[in-house]
């Protein structure tokens, strides 16, 4: 039975008619214990979801659902390594990678443990002994500058926890990235570093992505130029589960750390694939992100619905795509080290649960997956959220707010916390006609100009968030909070049905452009375009005369 055919599913679509029209304030007023008891609490992280438009009654039927959708067994099948993901006929166990209890997970017959374990000591070898300058360059001076080569899974979880540890980073490292085929994205950062002090990552879980080939190739080149070929054992390293391309590649497999199908790309920052952080920040920190990550995936797994956090925040998304019709949801970090975090959740929820195809392979009759986006305040303050305080309808969003800055300086934290709760406060309260002319009236307007303006200065209210306090965001925490987004979205998946595992449309792009790429660069005719794509290739061959 679909989804939208169950009895949870039809009993929330009636009573979606009754709350459309309550507003979050009156239950505010009635109940002064709302937000104590729409609170949950794991570690330092306080997760107030009392800002929604639910009530008692609302969370009973989502948690029946959750019920209904065999959460719980898919949330067993995860973890015990089943074959979850089955349109590539793999185990999903990113889980596996931070099991710091240690406990065997077996994938097909085999424990997968010692695996796991032996590639994190040879990281933590590997790490320290850059960190130490023990492992240095073909010139004998210490690698201080670390690039990392990828894309997609294999760049965003680097990129993003290493900004976000950006505090933890030895003093004398600095850390690139290269992911992007564009020529320019390469240049600027070759342009600016030194060959004898870097040391090259190459992340490419398959080791075939063309752009991360092209761009480590690119950087190979630059490297033997000034160093000479005997240099490369000393200054590239690859992190894949194809030995035999990296092989090819010139890399020889003791420089390899390996990872294996069981870990999606977008899934991976938790393997060899975090080695960048594990260098600039200390493989310590990154053990205790993986602590973190652990006791998120203890506490998803072994807490009551009810007081589970990622399943409540899965529910509260199903809530508004799937009965209020609003398909997109903006995570908004009050942290700058948290910078990326939103276009690495987008990654994550994009990629995993934006599907149109179920598990039994009929076309979805409800909607999946929403839009994500977002950017950490208070910038962010100053661009969308106009069309989030005023749009016409609303945008769900979720703040994240550090009770403590890594960089307390005078009243600069104090105002920061002051911007966030105030805006969700102002997305739940609204401003009525009436309170924007007494407004307008004290600030000295005209009775004429009140009249004008009191309409544009209203705000609807009664605009749902989720606030994540958290004390200070160390790896620990962040961990947890990576784990909890990752949970979330599997728990979205379970209930809509869809394998959030695989990527076909990521697939997609890949091929497509290797057709049309003789076609440009070389004499390649005779392939049939439309006749957009058709004119556009000639143009531009045109212009590259
Ligand atoms: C992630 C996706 C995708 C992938 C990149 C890079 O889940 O599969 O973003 O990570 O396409 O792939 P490689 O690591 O194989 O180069």
């Amino acid at each position: 039975m679909t989804v939208n055919k169950t009895r949870a599913w039809k009993k929330l679509a009636s009573h979606y008619k009754h709350i459309k029209n309550v507003e979050m304030k009156d239950m505010f007023d009635a109940d002064p214990k709302r937000a104590e008891k729409l609170t949950l609490n794991l570690d330092n992280i306080w997760f107030d979801y009392s800002k929604n438009r639910i009530n008692a009654h609302t969370l009973k039927l989502l948690l029946r659902l959750a019920e209904d959708c065999g959460v719980k067994d898919k949330i067993e099948a995860m973890f015990s390594g089943e074959k979850i993901n089955f349109t590539e006929n793999r185990a999903v166990l990113h889980t596996a990678l931070r099991n710091r209890g240690n406990i065997p997970v077996f994938v097909d017959g085999k424990n997968v443990m010692p695996e796991i374990n032996a590639v994190l000591a040879k990281m933590k070898k590997f790490a320290e002994a850059v960190r130490l300058g023990k492992f240095v360059g073909h010139t004998g001076k210490k690698l201080t500058t670390i690039v990392n080569i990828g894309i997609g899974g294999s760049d965003l979880g680097p990129v993003m926890v290493t900004e976000a540890l950006r505090k933890y980073w030895a003093k004398d490292m600095e850390c690139y990235f290269i992911s992007n085929i564009d020529g320019t994205a390469c240049a600027e950062i070759l342009n600016k570093i030194d060959p004898e002090k870097t040391l090259f990552i190459v992340s490419s879980k398959t080791f075939t992505t063309i752009e991360t080939l092209t761009n480590a190739k690119t950087c190979r080149k630059w490297l033997v130029d000034a160093l000479g070929e005997p240099a490369v054992s000393k200054h590239f390293v690859a992190i894949s589960t194809n030995k035999k391309e990296v092989e090819k590649f010139g890399i020889n497999s003791e420089n390899m750390f390996e990872f294996w199908d069981f870990v999606g790309g977008r899934y991976s920052v938790w393997s060899a694939i975090g080695l960048s952080i594990a260098i600039v920040a200390g493989m310590d920190n990154f053990e205790k992100m993986l602590d973190g990550a652990y006791a998120m995936d203890k506490h998803f797994r072994e807490t009551d619905f009810a007081h589970n956090i990622p399943v409540i925040m899965a529910l509260l998304g199903i809530w508004y795509n799937n009965f209020f019709g609003i398909k997109r949801y903006a995570v908004v970090p009050y942290d700058q080290y948290l910078q990326y975090f939103p276009a690495y959740l987008q990654q994550l929820d994009m990629e995993s649960n934006g599907k149109f195809v179920d598990v039994n392979g009929k076309v979805v009759s409800y909607s999946t997956g929403p839009v994500l986006f977002g950017g950490a305040g208070t910038n962010v303050q100053h661009s969308f959220f106009q069309l989030i305080h005023q749009g016409t309808d609303f945008v769900p969003c979720d703040f994240i707010i550090p009770a403590i800055s890594h960089n307390e300086i005078g009243e600069h934290h104090e105002i920061l916390l002051a911007n966030v709760l105030a805006q969700g406060e102002a997305l739940m309260r609204g401003k009525t006609e009436k309170e924007a002319a007494a407004e307008l009236l004290k600030a000295g307007k005209s009775k004429e100009d009140v009249k004008k303006l009191k309409r544009y200065k209203s705000f609807s209210g009664n605009r749902p968030s989720n606030t994540f306090l958290v004390k200070k965001v160390d790896p620990y925490t962040l961990g947890e909070l990576i784990a909890m987004y990752e949970h979330k979205v599997f728990v979205q998946g379970i209930i809509w049905h869809i394998n959030s595992y695989d990527q076909m449309g990521v697939e997609l792009g890949k091929q497509l452009a290797l057709n049309i790429l003789p076609e440009l660069s070389g004499n390649a005719t005779g392939i049939c375009h439309d006749s957009s794509t058709s004119q556009l290739i000639s143009t531009v061959k045109k212009l590259r005369k």
